[in-house]
């Protein structure tokens, strides 16, 4: 089972504030260059229907939403990640295995609540679509398959507040229509590639020659698109067990409230930071400090970058801009200090490794 958030920065703007319910909302990363300048995070189905999409330069979605009253917002990530924090936990009652995918999405292994039946997933999926309703004010779409793949485009199929089950006897049926960029891995590029071997649809890669796949995509990307297509994906639903975010706190070796001298502490902490990045090969979306002063009360600030990034420097630039506009508005010295990345995307990774595969064949 999948269960993916609907339009979710969005919709926690909404939770937080009912009246922009019947506006369209927009939630954009500013750059700061220009009042204008930044992108599309994600919008309400509202403002989707003006033809708003996630990616899109803000200019572009203001000149879409003109003459209506739609709101703008700036990404808030802290609260939309105590809110995912809040609902995933829910979702922890309900499974055997819990995979957190990213903030707005998990796969659950329900096989043995529901004792294999897709007439009791279905109620089972109500039944918590209601209690995350209730506690959290979230809805989500839901999707059961037989396995992962089934389950994720199950989910795509119908939103929001969708449930669509798919039973491993309606999965030839369910997936041989649809094009194949709906398979995970089929982007842009190789679904060009695909249409100019005549391949459009997921039955006609399905029924295409595997050993002319291998020889085009090469036999790892070939053997999974040739499995995608037919159903198979023996993927085991795993504790994601990696944190969502990634963050050190360190005592100043005396208190401060000289920017360079907790710059030292922090670069340390950073370097930690990003010797872990690296090994887990993850990029990051948000910057963080955390500060604890004298009188131990602590503030953090953060701050959304606008494209993912892997690197110390983007840590510590950032990292350097927070503390210096912090110290600039707080007059207590510190005791401790933090830095933490966070907005992983794991989906994205496992797509971008596929893709650079492709590639590099
Ligand atoms: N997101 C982002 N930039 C993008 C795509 C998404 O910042 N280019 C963020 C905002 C979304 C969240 O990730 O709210 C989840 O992304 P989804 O693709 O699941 O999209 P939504 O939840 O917004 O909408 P949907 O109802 O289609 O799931
Ligand atoms: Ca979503
Ligand atoms: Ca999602």
């Amino acid at each position: 089972m999948l269960a993916d958030f609907d339009y979710f920065f969005a919709q926690c703007e909404e939770l937080r504030n009912p009246e922009l319910k019947d506006k369209p909302v927009v939630v954009g990363v500013y750059s700061g260059r220009t009042e204008e300048s930044g992108a599309v995070s994600t919008s309400n189905y509202v403002a989707r229907k003006f033809g708003v999409k996630s990616g899109m330069p803000l200019f572009l979605a203001k000149r879409k939403l003109e003459g209506t009253d739609a709101v703008f917002l700036p990404v808030d990530h802290e609260y939309y990640d105590q809110i995912s924090e809040r609902t995933m936990q829910i979702f922890r009652g309900y499974a055997t295995i819990l995979e957190q995918v990213s903030v707005d999405e998990a796969y659950l292994d329900v096989t043995e609540q529901v004792s294999g039946s897709y007439e009791k997933a279905k109620d089972y999926a109500l039944k918590m679509k209601s209690q995350v309703k209730a506690e959290t004010g979230i809805s989500f779409t839901v999707g059961i398959g037989p396995n992962k793949l089934i389950s994720k485009i199950a989910c795509d199929s119908q939103k929001p507040d969708g449930l669509t089950i798919i039973t491993a006897d309606e999965v030839g049926c369910f997936l041989s229509p649809l094009p194949v960029d709906r398979l995970l891995g089929v982007g842009k590029k190789i679904s060009a590639k695909m249409d100019s071997l005549g391949i459009k649809t997921i039955d006609e890669l399905a029924k295409f020659n595997v050993q002319k796949l291998f020889e085009i995509f090469g036999k790892t990307l070939g053997l999974y698109f040739h499995n995608a297509a037919n159903g198979i994906d023996n993927e085991p639903v795993e504790e994601s067990g990696e944190a969502l975010s990634i963050g050190r706190i360190g005592t100043l070796k005396q208190d401060s409230h000289e920017l360079e001298f907790i710059l030292q502490k922090t670069d340390e902490l950073i370097d930690d930071i990003s010797k872990e990045i690296s090994e887990k090969n993850l990029s990051f979306k948000l910057v963080g400090i955390y500060a604890v002063m004298t009188d131990l009360s602590s503030k953090s600030r953060s701050v959304t970058i606008e494209q993912p990034a892997k690197d110390r420097e983007t840590i510590k630039k950032n990292a350097k801009a927070l503390l210096e506009k912090f110290l600039n508005e707080s007059p207590l010295a510190l005791r401790r200090v933090g830095v933490k990345v966070s907005g992983f995307s794991r989906e994205e990774q496992k797509q971008k490794q596929l893709t650079s595969f492709f590639q590099n064949t």
